[in-house]
């Protein structure tokens, strides 16, 4: 008899060794990776998340709104290794970042979230796609008003900060300018959950 490799049935498990790598890459302890561990395998039993998984759960956590377009976008930079999923390294570092960063490292990993061509500096249009995408996600996308007001802020600290004028951020001038003004700050933070 037997035979039956039920796949569900056997519990996951992570190997010492990859604890190990886990506790030199990320600030976490053996408690703490168990524990997201075990979270990431109840959404993703083969250990893999998807894209359209991802999505789902951004419009699940959005629901005002549409964050199709900020999902993808955020599933690309936790890809590391371009592979089209999300495996357990790569979503704990994730965690990481979010749970134990500092307000540094959140805004470098935001200027890589908006730096579409990932050339190191963000454009008039790149910012402009920024605007519109966490818009969207908010559920207010049609509100003009809203987006003039964001515009007119950002332009005013574009132009304190862009030294030669040309609208283009660096990754310095980006902390510089969400710094120094909370209200850019806190449309510019990356949304992880509602
Ligand atoms: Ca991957
Ligand atoms: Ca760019």
């Amino acid at each position: 008899m037997g035979g039956f490799e039920t796949k569900q049935t056997i519990k996951p498990k992570l190997s010492s060794k990859q604890i190990e790598y886990l506790k030199k890459r990320t600030r976490m302890n053996e408690d703490e990776i168990e524990k997201w561990f075990q979270e990431f395998h109840k959404d993703c039993p083969d250990g893999l998340l998807t894209q359209k998984h991802f999505i789902e759960m951004y419009n699940q956590a959005f629901p005002n709104g549409n964050a199709t377009q900020y999902a993808k976008r955020v599933f690309v930079t936790f890809d590391k290794d371009n592979s089209g999923k999300i495996d357990f390294n790569e979503f704990l570092l994730a965690m990481d970042l979010f749970e134990k960063g500092d307000l540094d490292e959140k805004l470098n990993y935001a200027f890589e979230l908006y730096d579409i061509d990932k050339n190191g500096i963000l454009t008039k249009s790149e910012i402009e796609i920024i605007i519109k995408m966490v818009l969207s996600l908010r559920g207010e996308g049609n509100n003009d008003r809203l987006k003039d007001d964001i515009i007119t802020h950002l332009n005013r600290f574009i132009t304190k900060f862009d030294e030669n004028g040309d609208m283009k951020i660096t990754p310095d001038e980006f902390s510089r300018i969400c710094s120094q003004d909370e209200y850019l700050r806190l449309f510019l933070s990356p949304n992880f959950s509602s």
